[in-house]
């Protein structure tokens, strides 16, 4: 089998998606995400003009030689943009080989680890009442873990929730819009919510929190160290990670369990924090980590750690990236939780899927491949529109994490 040609199609129905389809000469193609939210076209660029041309005419199946030739081949390493192409290339090849073996792509990973992935939801609310509310919401839908999110009193726009009544999602089309952040008032009032949320929902749920990098290292650890009581699946980049020292004195200081990593393109941005076990999940997803082939040499080397997986899984990775990601966490015995932000109605139309949510649980389903397509057709009509996520200043207008 050869590789014919591949293309990509960038379309935005509803949120901006870039996809890779690779073609073989005996028919089977296979489909890989590239989207980087609020950077997409820097990655299509990179995949027409560098790497596509210096596909065609290789065989297929030989999904680790390309990864090396894209990665090492390159000379210049990691980074997001160059990470996300050759994820789009490494899902794609994976896509045709179990395509070809006519099996579901797990079967290739090392086969069924359990029957599902457990996933956990995004509940939010402008204050207390209405994420207290939108957990039970979660919960009378199915899931078993649910991450909540509030307004905070005295910050005009909190990270994960929604503005007038929309579902939460966050990127918006025009230029960069700009939120306030207060630490002080945060820090507050986390610890309020999650009583709150704890007493109202009981003992079994899974409770997680995004604090979304927005932390110094003592502010987290503060803020870990008070959520004890609740006691939370994790506390989700709580602190930049570019110094993985900082997660050091989080540690040193709560047994609030620590997730980080969805901005991660490498392993070695993840290394230290797994092998000195400052951290207990993994956040680095297929798209933006270079692939299944990455990904599960990453969570190989955290398995020894006991460090488990919770890929990242907004509405910015495609149902592409959340089938691979399913895939993987079905075959993966170090295997944690996956984020499951449904995709909109339109989103799901162009990109027919076979997972299937069921009890809390996301399933690949057991179709050839990844069982996930694309209607290019229907793509066509919704062309890409510019969008970024938001930037955040504190109430002092210096530029901060958003
Ligand atoms: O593109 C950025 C979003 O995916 C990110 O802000 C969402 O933090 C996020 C999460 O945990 O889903
Ligand atoms: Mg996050």
């Amino acid at each position: 089998m050869k590789i014919k040609g591949a293309y990509l199609i960038v379309c935005s129905p509803d949120r901006n998606f870039v996809t890779l389809k690779i073609e073989t000469d005996e028919g089977i193609y296979g489909l890989g995400d590239a989207t980087l939210n609020g950077r997409e076209l820097a990655v299509a660029s990179y995949l027409t003009e560098h790497v596509i041309p210096c596909l065609i005419g290789r065989d297929p199946f030989q999904v680790e030689d390309i990864w090396q030739y894209l990665y090492r081949g390159a000379y210049w390493r990691r980074g997001p943009v160059t990470m996300s192409a050759i994820a789009a290339v490494d899902v794609a090849l994976w896509d045709i080989k179990a395509k070809a073996f006519n099996t579901p792509l797990y079967n290739l990973l090392g086969g069924k680890s359990r029957e599902g992935v457990l996933v956990y939801a995004h509940a939010n609310g402008t204050d207390i009442a209405e994420a207290v509310d939108s957990v039970q919401k979660h919960v009378d839908l199915g899931y078993l873990a649910v991450r909540a999110q509030s307004g905070v009193p005295g910050v005009a726009s909190s990270y994960g929730v929604p503005k007038g009544g929309k579902p939460y999602e966050p990127a918006e089309r025009g230029l960069p819009s700009e939120s306030l952040w207060s630490s002080e008032r945060y820090l507050n009032f986390v610890p309020k919510l999650f009583q709150a949320v704890r007493s109202a929902c009981g003992e079994d749920l899974h409770l997680l929190h995004d604090v979304h990098h927005r932390l110094t290292p003592i502010e987290a650890a503060r803020l870990g160290k008070e959520l004890e009581p609740f006691h939370l699946f994790w506390m989700e980049d709580p602190t930049p990670a570019e110094n993985s020292d900082a997660f050091r004195v989080i540690r040193e200081h709560t047994t609030t369990p620590i997730a980080t990593g969805e901005v991660f393109n490498s392993f070695w941005d993840a290394h230290d924090l797994i092998r000195n076990q400052w951290i207990d999940y993994l956040r680095m997803t297929i798209v933006h980590g270079g692939g299944i082939t990455a990904l599960k040499k990453a969570a190989d080397f955290a398995a020894i750690y006991q460090v488990r997986t919770g890929f990242h899984g907004a509405t910015d990775l495609s149902p592409v990236t959340m089938a691979a990601a399913l895939h993987f966490g079905l075959a993966i015995h170090n295997f944690g939780i996956q984020e499951h932000m449904p995709h909109t109605a339109l989103t799901d139309e162009v990109f027919p899927h076979q997972y299937t949510f069921n009890a809390g649980y996301l399933h690949p389903g057991e179709g050839p491949g990844l069982g996930v397509d694309i209607d290019e057709k229907l793509a066509a009509k919704y062309p890409y529109q510019r969008a970024y996520l938001p930037v955040a200043r504190k109430i002092d207008g210096t530029l901060t994490e958003w």
